[in-house]
């Protein structure tokens, strides 16, 4: 098969008004970058020109500007799923402009597969090779792209070169039977491979190529200051004495970590930490604390969603891709955070939360009740489904004038049910075997900042006797008294 090579401009004059697009990706590692500015572009003139034109927006997780950015400027999206870290995207989303739907992170491709999200007339797919039969090999992440492929009627190609060809064998593409023939997932190590090395689709269905060499659009990571720090060297410590007590297996059990600084900066102090022997990642993002760490022998394998690095980490793999074959697998989201496989190889989740109750409940997505700040992600995935599950964030933000530890969160994504451990610079909560009052202490004693620990103790005080001894009336006063004065410090009772 011949494929057309097209312009970026002629690829998106195949968009329509209100069509549902799939692009490629997870995080910004692996999106097409040429073909949504176009669109948005185009967008752009349409509405000049007095005409409407918005698509819905499927990807894997967050993007980089070139898809949300560029499309939320432009005004061109109709809805989006299932994650996003874009400034504009969050403005139009916060304003009430832009609908977005919170999911799971594994739900995205089988909500695709059940026609919970509608027909997905078209699929953009950054690749780095591709074969006249229809075998697309992917570059930097997988995401739901297999699945949009497999639903979509067409289907465009970014062409990236910087990516290179010898990425194949990377991936790992298994798309489930759809219940109820669904099977097993037959993975029992993090690094068992069960699918094919592409994503094969009728040939027919690709409209063109566009070639480009862009760089994924990957922020740097800030280095670890003292509270990030201090974060890690708790989690790694409490590891390292679950280890002891044996309640970790010798073998250590495989990591899941979220993304950002603090989950960057939580794998290095693991990774340092010589009591905790070398371990697997079987994760959504890896960051680039676990590619450092692979080339030290301290993590031995990673199997994840993205390569989510610097373009520097991401260069220093592509020129060692010997070494690094046989210690990544990149897999579908389904697959990357299925629960069933978290529970089957008992992971370690470690995720970020913006604040946690003294009930032991987690907001991870939030603002003061109100304000979307990225997504769920991939966090609820793991959160219920893993071994131990563990929750950090600096006791405290915005400079002290917000606890991260109120009496009621003011959106729940995680609830007391789930959670295990939470973790703040003060130290480590440990919520295991505990009823919400013996929770609360607990939280209250080791996780919350001393600013801020007489007025919990005092909230705690006056819900009296009941098994969860909330006071409704004042259950929000922090968070009502920062709205008022910006510091949750003036807060009364
Ligand atoms: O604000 O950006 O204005 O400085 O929130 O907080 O401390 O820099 O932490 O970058 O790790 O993000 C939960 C958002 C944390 C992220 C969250 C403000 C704070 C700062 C960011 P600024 P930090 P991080 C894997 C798993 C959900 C998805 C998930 C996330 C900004 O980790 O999106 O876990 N998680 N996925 O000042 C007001 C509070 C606050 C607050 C923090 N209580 N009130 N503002 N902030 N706490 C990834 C995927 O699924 C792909």
């Amino acid at each position: 098969m011949n494929y057309r090579i097209i312009s970026a401009e002629e690829a998106a004059q195949f968009v329509n008004n209100g069509d549902v697009v799939s692009f490629s990706g997870f995080t910004p590692a692996g999106t097409p970058k040429a073909i949504p500015v176009a669109i948005a572009n185009r967008a752009a003139a349409e509405h000049k020109a007095g005409r409407e034109f918005k698509i819905g927006v499927i990807t894997g997780a967050s993007t980089g500007p070139s898809v949300d950015g560029a499309l939320a400027k432009a005004n061109a999206i109709l809805w989006r799923t299932p994650y996003q870290s874009n400034p504009d995207l969050r403005a139009g989303m916060n304003n009430g402009e832009i609908p977005f739907i919170d999911q799971h992170l594994s739900h995205t491709p089988q909500f695709m597969k059940y026609g919970f999200l509608g027909k997905i007339n078209i699929a953009i797919v950054e690749a780095c090779d591709i074969s006249d039969n229809g075998e697309i090999i992917l570059t930097s992440a997988c995401g739901t792209i297999a699945t949009g492929c497999q639903l979509a009627d067409k289907i465009l190609i970014e062409l990236n070169k910087r990516h290179p060809k010898t990425l194949r064998g990377i991936h790992d593409i298994y798309i489930p039977e759809q219940p109820p023939y669904r099977r097993e997932i037959p993975i029992y190590t993090p690094s068992d491979k069960i699918g094919k090395e592409y994503i094969k689709v009728d040939p027919n269905k690709i409209l063109g190529i566009v070639e480009t060499d862009l760089s994924d659009e990957v922020k740097p990571f800030t280095a670890p200051d003292e509270t990030t720090q201090t974060i890690g060297n708790n989690v790694a410590e409490f590891l390292n004495n679950e280890l002891k007590i044996g309640r970790i297996p010798k073998e250590f059990l495989p990591i899941q970590s979220g993304v950002g600084n603090i989950a960057n900066a939580v794998l290095g102090a693991l990774g340092e930490n010589p009591d905790v022997p070398a371990f697997s990642m079987y994760t959504e993002v890896i960051q680039d604390a676990v590619i450092g760490l692979m080339k030290e022998g301290r993590i031995k394998f990673a199997s994840g969603c993205s390569l989510t690095v610097s373009p520097e980490c991401l260069s220093s793999v592509y020129d060692d891709m010997e070494f690094f074959h046989p210690r990544l697998a990149l897999r579908p989201q389904e697959i990357s955070n299925n629960p069933e496989i978290a529970r089957r190889l008992g992971i370690i989740a470690i995720n970020t939360a913006i604040e946690v109750d003294i009930f032991g409940h987690v907001n991870s997505t939030h603002i003061l009740g109100r304000k979307m700040m990225n997504g769920i992600g991939g966090s609820g995935d793991f959160t219920r489904n893993a071994y131990i599950t563990i929750y950090t964030c600096p006791s405290e933000a915005k400079g002290g004038k917000i606890s991260a530890i109120v009496p009621m969160c003011s959106h729940i994504d995680h609830t007391e049910h789930d959670s295990m451990i939470f973790v703040t610079e003060q130290g480590v909560a440990d919520l295991r075997g505990k009823d919400p009052k013996q929770r609360a202490i607990e939280i209250i004693e080791k996780c919350a900042h001393p600013d801020y620990k007489q007025l919990l103790w005092d909230y705690l005080k006056m819900g009296g006797k009941a098994h969860t001894p909330h006071t409704l009336a004042k259950a929000f006063n922090m968070h009502v008294e920062f709205e008022k004065s910006g510091d949750m410090r003036n807060t009364t009772f």
